[in-house]
């Protein structure tokens, strides 16, 4: 089992610091070292540096944990390099991109979308799914009405590229659901505000070529993303299935409320996914968590797995330990 933890300064690739105790402002504790930061803060899953100044930029103008989670994830949803999240997203097996997401607030409310196509900005669907109506979650042609009332506009989010890519697995018909780094980023974010509160967002075009109609964690509260305003929060990222079936979002705030420090919450919850599936080499999940404190902590399976924190006006990149 190998521990690694990185620093990097955003943007400057290849010029990483072995992450050991301390370093810049940031610094490890516990026995499983989390890392502390200050409030407001985000943090991100996967090298979404954007994404994280921009909500880190919201949260320094005092705005709340809320718009910053939704701004900062939105990023990456217009993203068209990004072929993991929203537009540019990589489709199912019949072409269609179709798109997850989810909002949690510090009040514990919550909206979410699943199975989405045409939309580029499921997130915001989701907080309105929140917001105007008396439900949590929404899917397919019921949230894409549901959209299109609200003022959103319909668009076609296949990118040229991406739909070559699907023509090229169509003949090739190699489908492997292993999530790896190379073709799965879904972004998670949590933030945290002046006021102390926290909120998060969850956004991705699941896994690429899946079967029709496939929903993976993303959108399920508790699974892709949970938190509680008490506690923390937490998010997750890479093979959706075993996330759901472990619900370790929420497993991870909920052994963060008996005690156990982020590190140790996300080490527990992996540990849990790898003891109910032998085959846990062949798949990556990621969890990301925080504390209402700010302390920071991630764990995965495979090694390769990087996140954002902001704060200060500064994004670092850290590398997560991994299990294997
Ligand atoms: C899913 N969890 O749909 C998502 C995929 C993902 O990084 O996280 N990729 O299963």
């Amino acid at each position: 089992m190998k521990r690694r933890y990185f620093l990097k300064t955003a943007g400057a690739a290849g010029l990483s610091i072995p992450f050991i105790n301390s370093c810049a402002g940031f610094s490890a504790t516990g026995t499983e070292n989390s890392i502390n930061t200050t409030i407001p803060v985000s943090i991100n899953t996967w090298n979404f540096q954007e994404a994280g100044s921009t909500a880190g930029k919201l949260l320094n103008e005092g705005k709340s944990a809320l718009d910053a989670v939704q701004q900062g994830v939105m990023v990456e949803e217009a993203n068209l390099e990004n072929t993991t999240v929203g537009n540019g997203g990589t489709p199912d097996r019949e072409g269609d991109v179709t798109l997850d997401a989810c909002v949690m607030a510090p009040d514990g409310n919550c909206g979410s979308v699943a199975y989405l196509k045409n939309i580029e900005h499921p997130v915001a669907v989701a907080r309105k799914v929140m917001e105007e109506t008396p439900h949590v979650m929404l899917v397919g042609e019921g949230a894409y009405n549901f959209a299109i009332q609200q003022g959103f506009t319909s668009k076609n989010l296949l990118t040229e590229n991406a739909e070559k890519e699907w023509e090229k697995w169509l003949k090739e018909k190699d489908y492997k659901p292993i999530i790896n780094i190379e073709n799965h980023d879904t972004i998670g974010m949590l933030a945290i505000d002046r006021e102390g509160d926290i909120a998060g967002a969850c956004t991705t075009s699941g896994l690429a070529y899946k079967m029709q109609g496939r929903v993976g964690d993303s959108p399920i509260i508790g699974s892709g993303l949970f938190l509680d305003n008490e506690v923390g929060g937490a998010v997750a990222t890479g093979m959706g299935e075993e996330i759901i079936k472990n619900v370790s979002s929420f497993l991870v705030v909920e052994l963060m409320r008996q005690g156990k420090n982020p590190q140790e919450a996300c080490e527990i919850a992996i540990k849990r996914i790898v003891k109910n599936n032998s085959n846990y080499t062949d798949f990556q999940v990621a969890l990301l968590a925080i504390t209402k404190q700010g302390e920071v902590g991630s764990y995965c399976i495979h090694p390769g797995f990087t996140y954002v924190i902001n704060m200060n006006g500064e994004n670092k990149s850290i590398e997560s330990g991994s299990y294997l």
